[in-house]
C-alpha cells in the first residue's frame, strides 16, 4: 500500500514535526536518500524555521525548509503523534511513520508500531521488509534517532532488537562516533550555564517522588539556552533513587507555556498529558498551553500526579 503510493506520487514532502529531533530528522533524512535513489522529486519540510544545530550531521539537513511546495502530491511524517505537530493544514494523502503510544492515526496510511524505541525503528523495520538497501547516509540517519530516543542505549525499552539494528545500521556505515559527538557530548555555554541555575532552583515534592522545575523566559534570555536545552536535566534528575518523575514547566518566549514530563514508568506520562492535549510515551510526554492562565496549573498536574502515585 505504501509503496504503491510512493510509486504512483510524483512529488514527496517528507515531515518532520515542528522543533525536530533527532528521530524525526532523522527518519524522514534516510527517506530523502531512498526517494532520491527512486528519482523522485523530494521536499524536506519542517515547519520549525530554526532546527536545533545539534542536528546539522544529518545528510540532508541543509535541504530542509520551512515553505510547503505547491505541487506535492503526497506527504509522509515521521515521529508525529498528531496531525498539530505537522504543523500545516494540506489534503493530500498522508503515510504516517510513528511509535508514539497517543498516536491518533491521523494518516491515509498509517505506519505505527508502539512498541518500536524510536521512529527510526519503524522506518528500518519498512526498509528491511520490503528489500530496500540501506546505504551509509541512510544508516546514520537511523543510528541518529536509535542514539537519541533510546537516550544513548540507556532507556528502558532497549532490547535485543535495539542492539541488533544498531549493529547493522553500523556495518551499513553509521559513525557511532560522529552521533555520540554531535547528540551527546557536545555543550554549548549556555546549555551549562542554565543546567546550573536550574539543578541550584529544582524542587523535590511528594515526598521526594517528583523533580519540578519552574522555568521562568528570563532564564533562557539570561543564558540564551534554547528549551530542548532545558530539558536536558530532567534526565539527570530522574537519575536521583527517589525520583519517579520529573516535570519542567517553561515559559514560552512566544506566548503561554510548555509542560515536560519525564517517568521512570511508575506513572503514564502520555496519560498525564493526554488531560492537557499532549501526548507522547509512558517515559515521556508533553504539551503545550498556547492561551489563558497557567498559573495553576502546574499544581494541579502535581495532583493528577500523586494520584496516580497512590
Ligand atoms: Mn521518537
Amino acid at each position: 500500500m505504501a509503496l504503491s503510493l510512493i510509486e504512483s506520487s510524483g512529488h514527496i514532502v517528507l515531515i518532520a514535526h515542528k522543533n525536530p529531533d533527532a528521530d524525526s530528522l532523522g527518519s524522514a533524512c534516510a527517506f530523502y536518500s531512498h526517494l532520491l535513489r527512486l528519482r523522485k522529486k523530494v521536499t524536506l519540510f519542517c515547519a520549525s524555521a530554526d532546527i536545533d544545530s545539534s542536528l546539522a550531521f544529518l545528510p540532508w539537513f541543509d535541504e530542509a525548509t520551512d515553505r510547503f511546495p505547491g505541487d506535492a502530491d503526497c506527504m509522509i511524517s515521521f515521529d508525529c503523534g498528531s496531525y498539530e505537530r505537522l504543523g500545516i493544514d494540506k489534503a493530500l494523502p498522508l503515510i504516517n511513520f510513528d511509535h508514539h503510544a497517543s498516536n491518533t492515526l491521523f494518516g491515509t496510511l498509517n505506519i505505527v508500531d508502539t512498541a518500536a524505541i524510536s521512529t527510526t525503528e519503524v522506518v528500518y523495520d519498512f526498509f528491511v521488509a520490503n528489500g530496500i538497501k540501506i546505504n551509509g547516509k541512510m544508516a546514520l540517519s537511523l543510528y541518529a534517532g536509535l542514539i537519541d530516543d533510546s537516550r544513548c542505549f540507556s532507556a528502558s525499552g532497549c532490547n535485543a532488537k535495539t542492539f541488533g539494528m544498531a549493529h547493522a545500521l553500523i556495518a551499513a556505515g553509521a559513525d557511532h562516533a560522529t552521533c555520540i559527538e554531535w547528540l551527546y557530548r557536545r555543550r554549548s555555554l549556555a546549555s551549562l550555564r542554565v543546567r546550573g541555575i536550574l539543578l541550584k532552583q529544582m524542587r523535590l515534592l511528594l515526598d521526594g517522588r517528583l523533580a519540578f522545575f519552574d522555568v521562568r523566559a528570563s532564564h533562557l534570555e539570561e543564558t540564551g539556552a534554547s528549551i530542548s536545552e532545558c530539558k536536558k536535566v530532567l534526565d539527570e534528575a530522574l537519575g536521583m533513587r527517589s525520583v519517579q518523575a520529573a516535570m519542567m514547566q517553561i515559559e514560552h518566549p512566544r506566548g503561554g507555556v510548555k509542560i515536560s514530563l519525564r517517568t521512570d514508568g511508575t506513572i503514564d506520562a502520555a496519560r498525564i498529558m493526554g488531560h492537557y492535549g499532549g501526548g507522547g510515551h509512558v517515559h515521556r510526554a508533553g504539551t503545550r498551553i498556547k492561551q489563558g492562565s497557567w498559573e495553576g496549573l502546574a499544581a494541579e498536574m502535581m495532583m493528577m500526579i500523586q494520584k496516580e502515585f497512590e
